[in-house]
């Protein structure tokens, strides 16, 4: 019945001529070597049911007809010696490639229809293949997007990358508690990637360092004693969308993994060195590599610091290899490379650029100095102090001896420099170093090493100028900038709502999908009933799609892992979605609160009527984060008490999704109807799910917090559900008197709930009372993020939420407002102005 869920109409333009069938029995028949049992053709792997060898060799069989655009996007980059960006980022959260490349090749209808006629269907092998989970969350999906945005473009960018072993991890919900696997995504093979064994590098680590004198009183540094690491690189195309541009994701390799002596009871308790112990087959340098599971904490490990070493060196070295292959002079260099740090996990980049040129290239420092500042800018994605990243100053030096050396020269002249400006200053002078209480502030050295530093939206990027970077603002007035973050709407709408993507081609042309900008022609259509009843029953087809999935692959599960209910969920209910990772800033805990205050209305009033709610969370908490994981639990419990509760009439229920990853994004995204983006103003940088959310008609409820203020621009205010401080006002409260006892004495509902957390009302089970007790004493003792502050005029919101959508045309109209306004979140204008602003790049189209 779903089918038409997941195919789109946009027509192909990638002729494949019959001749992909053949490449696909070559495959299975050769390089799988299933013609040794007798498969000869596709329909012999069908009967076979051989189904993910049918996967592997259709992905091979596309990687081939690739092939030639890769070689001659290549060819075009160095045949015009364009200008190159390489964005170095330690996450890339791409998620499945087949049907993606599909679309961007134009290739989808072609493919759909051979297998169709073979009796496969394209959805179940879509379905087969493992998520590349290589990030956290916004960051990591940002770069995914970017590289998507940058090959449609037709510019020469290419990402660098690590080529984790383990993903992020698995999440499983088990009688509520959140319980972690480890990610075996490479487990099938990978057939998207190319191994290239001869562009191997090896990365050094610690050793001794010696200083050869040259002639002309000249020094040379050089490391002996060092231990090499190799670093292997594997290459994946990224397709640009119906153009000839294919651009490269390199991410370095380290290990051969061994699985099975992964210790998952220490990953479990947030403990990674211990976890990886015995896969390791250096005493301390990782071979096996691990994403390390952390959003927004910087846990200061020596393991996560080489991850880091190998990514910034292993990227340099190969950077500066093939920029030598055309140019033999460095004095040109920043005007051929750009290099972007994504935040600071690969900021040593600012190092290693200035260790190769002056060590091994000979360059003098002044000069290195002033080609590492025009090569390197810097994006910072976060303004939560607990992830700024301070290296150690003894672990930075044992491990990466003259790099740290490097630093302390860098620091030492940048002091220089803020003494010569300020005079006398030197509490400022302390303020500004890099180097402080032993500590390397990684944010600084990057700010220092780099021509620009950028925000992520234009809240995120003032709060940075004046607040936690104030000072270097003023030393550096034309530093800081803003990008505001976008998304791909190939990926975020064309690919995972085909249905909404005709809808809108039908009304505008197809122009959107590469200038979407061209939505806000739909506002003409906010009285066209037939469009609205169109985007309505589209949403209604999704819900139901999501509603399946639910029933199927998302029951309730005991400590044991046994299924103890199917979940049934009601899609003419709202579909209330909160999908980020869990973090107290994001305050998912508001939203639950709210839950149980609805609740308990439905409990003292057993007539009254609601509009029937579906509230869907869907997030995963770093390992170690306690009280996230608290806060998982309570969502859970909340779960339990409602959905099997006769007087509530299933008017509301509550739905925890397990295992949140960008293709279960892909299918609940569009079947959402609110989307929850209610962070403690000023904390959420940007934020990207909002925007995903909106592109495919969710209304917003939300602070004015990161980008949904520029949303609420686009958009108007007047079709969002705005509520809450904003950033100022928590700046002042927090500076002043908060005193979170005094909500609750006014407020005679919030009393009661927190009384509910403390009593025995809402479970039993001892573990579970203490879980909801340190919930109640981390809001009543501090509130950090100012939940019971807001939580009055959130749920104030929410009645008028509830409210709107009993008018459907009333609520279609706000889609249509919301659809039409996210023109301007395009990852593709993101891409444009970094490259205008910062990178300075050509559009190069290939031939
Ligand atoms: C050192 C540990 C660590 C790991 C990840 C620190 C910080 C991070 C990231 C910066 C977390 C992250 O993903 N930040 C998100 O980046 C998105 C893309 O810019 C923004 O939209 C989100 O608001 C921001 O939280």
């Amino acid at each position: 019945m779903h089918d038409k869920l997941r195919s789109h109409n946009t027509v192909d333009t990638f002729p494949l001529n019959g001749s992909l069938s053949e490449g696909i029995e070559h495959h299975l028949k050769k390089t799988l070597g299933l013609g040794l049992r007798g498969v000869l053709s596709i329909k012999d792997a069908v009967d076979q049911k051989l189904y993910l060898h049918i996967y592997k060799s259709l992905s091979l069989a596309l990687r081939d007809k690739i092939m030639d655009k890769w070689i001659a996007t290549n060819q075009e980059y160095k045949n015009k010696e364009v200008k190159q960006l390489f964005y170095l980022s330690a996450e890339y959260l791409t998620g499945r490639f087949l049907g993606n490349n599909l679309i961007n090749l134009g290739a989808m209808k072609q493919v759909r229809d051979t297998l169709d006629s073979m009796g496969v269907n394209l959805n179940e092998i879509e379905d087969l293949e493992m998520d590349a989970g290589l990030g956290n969350g916004g960051l990591g999906r940002l770069a995914a997007c970017f590289l998507d945005s940058m090959a449609t473009l037709q510019l020469p960018g290419h990402g660098y990358g690590l080529r984790y072993d383990y993903g992020i991890f698995r999440q499983e919900i088990l009688d509520g508690f959140q319980v972690e696997h480890p990610d075996q995504w490479l487990q099938h093979g990978n057939p998207w990637e190319i191994q290239h064994e001869e562009d191997t590098v090896i990365v050094k680590f610690g050793g001794q360092l010696h200083r050869k004198n040259l002639m002309q009183g000249k020094k040379k540094t050089e490391i002996k004693g060092y231990e090499p690491v190799a670093a292997v690189p594997f290459d994946t195309p990224v397709i640009g969308f119906k153009n000839n541009t294919v651009n490269t994701l390199r991410l370095w390799s380290t290990s051969v993994p061994d699985y099975n002596k992964f210790d998952i009871k220490a990953f479990d308790k947030g403990d990674y060195e211990q976890a990886l112990k015995d896969v390791l087959s250096h005493e301390d340098l990782t071979m096996v590599s691990i994403l390390y599971p952390n959003d927004n904490h910087d846990p200061g490990k020596r393991l996560r610091l080489s991850q880091q070493y190998i990514l910034v060196s292993a990227s340099i070295q190969d950077i500066i290899r093939s920029y030598k292959k055309a140019n033999n002079s460095f004095d040109g260099f920043s005007q051929k490379v750009a290099i972007q740090i994504n935040d600071t996990h690969p900021s040593l980049a600012v190092t290693e650029l200035m260790r190769i040129l002056v060590d091994e290239e000979g360059v003098n420092w002044d000069k290195a100095w002033d080609i590492t500042r025009k090569t390197c800018a810097y994006t910072n994605h976060t303004v939560l102090s607990e992830a700024l990243e301070q290296w150690d100053g003894h672990m930075m030096k044992e491990l990466l001896p003259r790099n740290f050396e490097i630093i302390e020269i860098i620091n030492h002249d940048f002091c220089e420099l803020v003494w010569e400006q300020y005079p006398g200053d030197m509490e400022r002078v302390r303020r500004l170093s890099i180097l402080e209480n032993g500590k390397i502030r990684m944010a600084h050295l990057a700010i220092v090493g780099s021509h620009s530093m950028n925000g992520v939206a234009e809240l995120h990027t003032r709060i940075l100028k004046d607040q936690v970077f104030r000072e270097f603002h003023e030393m550096f007035p034309k530093k800081i900038n803003c990008k505001t973050n976008g998304i791909t709407p190939r990926r975020w709408l064309l690919k995972p709502n085909p249905e909404l993507a005709n809808l809108i081609t039908g009304k505008i042309g197809e122009g959107w999908i590469t200038d979407l900008q061209e939505l806000r022609k739909l506002e003409k259509f906010v009285d066209d009933s037939e469009f609205l009843n169109g985007l309505l029953e589209i949403k209604r087809r999704n819900k139901e799609r999501l509603k399946d999935y639910i029933h199927k692959h998302n029951p309730v599960k005991n400590a044991r892992g046994e299924i103890v209910e199917r979940i049934e969920v009601n899609p003419d209910s709202i579909f209330d979605v909160q999908a980020k990772r869990l973090h107290e800033y994001k305050r998912q805990l508001m939203n639950a609160l709210y839950i149980l205050m609805l609740y308990n209305e439905l409990k003292d009033n057993p007539s009254k009527e609601i509009t029937p709610r579906t509230f869907l969370f869907a997030a995963k908490s770093a390992p170690g984060y306690a009280q996230a994981k608290g806060i998982i639990k309570f969502i859970n419990i909340l779960a339990r008490l409602i959905n099997n509760d006769p007087d509530i009439r299933g008017m509301i229920k509550v739905v925890f999704l397990e295992n949140y990853n960008v293709s279960l994004a892909e299918i609940l995204i569009p079947a959402a109807d609110l989307s929850e983006q209610i962070s403690t103003a000023g904390l959420e940088a940007s934020g990207t799910g909002n925007m995903k959310l909106a592109l495919n008609g969710a209304l917003t409820i939300g602070t004015m917090d990161g980008a949904n203020v520029e949303m609420a621009e686009q958009i108007g205010e007047e079709n969002m559900f705005i509520f809450g401080l904003n950033a100022d006002e928590v700046k002042q409260l927090k500076s002043g008197y908060y005193n979170p006892e005094e909500i609750c004495r006014n407020h005679k509902d919030i009393q009661k709930i927190m009384d509910q957390l403390c009593s025995k009302k809402l479970t039993s089970i001892v573990e579970e009372r203490e879980v909801l007790h340190r919930i109640a004493e981390s809001l009543m003792r501090e509130d950090r993020y100012l939940i019971l502050k807001d939580l009055p005029l959130y749920k104030e919101t929410q009645e008028k939420v509830a409210l709107l959508y009993q008018d459907k045309m009333a609520w279609a109209r706000k889609v249509v407002f919301n659809i039409a306004g996210m023109g301007k979140f395009s990852s593709d204008r993101s891409i444009q102005q970094y490259s205008e602003e910062i990178w300075n790049l050509q559009e190069t189209p290939v031939q």
